[in-house]
């Protein structure tokens, strides 16, 4: 036996429900090329704080790239073609983003995953994101691939109505989670992250969510 199988045992990959899957450290082989696609990203639309409709900051900073994103104000929740802050299209998906997104899904069971919508959370000590449904998409039929990079998160994943009892599942760099069919709907959400800075990325986690949106 080489030395070296000791550690090439993948992390245990979890099933959260009949149709949500947690590959563990899927996005690891991706990673130097996910960073300069974000930094990329992130040079033409850079994160901000959105407000949503009630009134509140976000305490999670966001950006999207894709020929739709995800954007919250005063008016309401929804998908749209440009940056309300540059006024310029969103940028545009890159190609390992895409690669990594049909990648999961098919290792999923979901083929030709497609999507149009990438949004990129960026989370620093103390943000979160309370129990929530994504409902902003035109078709529920398609999954959702979210891939979480840097710090650790305590993810919350509960049921069909927002009072429904929660599972927490711990989601580390590189994790990548597919959801599809009726798990799609869950409410879900993260908890206040800790600070335990990351070698890569330091004290932050970033999570994008590849949708098909429109
Ligand atoms: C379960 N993001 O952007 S990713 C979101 O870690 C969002 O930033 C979280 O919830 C984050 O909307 C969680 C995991 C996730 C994403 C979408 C889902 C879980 C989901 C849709 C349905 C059910
Ligand atoms: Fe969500």
């Amino acid at each position: 036996m080489r030395t070296l199988e000791l550690f090439e045992t993948p992390a245990q990959n979890l099933r959260l429900g009949p149709s949500a899957i947690v590959l563990r450290e899927f996005a690891l082989p991706y990673m130097s090329e996910l960073m300069t696609a974000i930094e990329a990203i992130t040079a033409v639309s850079p994160f901000r704080y959105m407000v949503t409709p009630g009134g509140f900051t976000m305490s999670v900073a966001l950006t999207n790239c894709g020929s739709l994103g995800w954007t919250t104000d005063r008016r309401g929740y929804r998908y749209i073609s440009h940056d309300p802050d540059t006024g310029k299209p969103w940028p545009v998906m890159p190609e390992v983003f895409t690669r990594l997104a049909s990648d999961a899904a098919t290792n999923a069971g979901y083929d030709n995953f497609e999507p149009d919508a990438c949004l990129v959370n960026r989370y620093l000590p103390g943000s979160r994101l309370s129990l929530h449904q994504d409902k902003n998409e035109r078709d529920y039929e398609h999954p959702i691939v979210s891939v979480s990079l840097g710090m650790r998160a305590k993810f919350q994943f509960g049921g069909h109505a927002r009072t429904d009892p929660t599972v927490k599942v711990p989601l580390h760099h590189g994790d990548v989670v597919v959801w599809g069919g009726t798990d799609r709907l869950r409410y879900h959400g993260v908890m206040p992250l800790q600070d335990d800075p990351h070698p890569l990325l330091g004290s932050q986690r970033i999570n994008f969510t590849f949708r098909k949106a429109g």
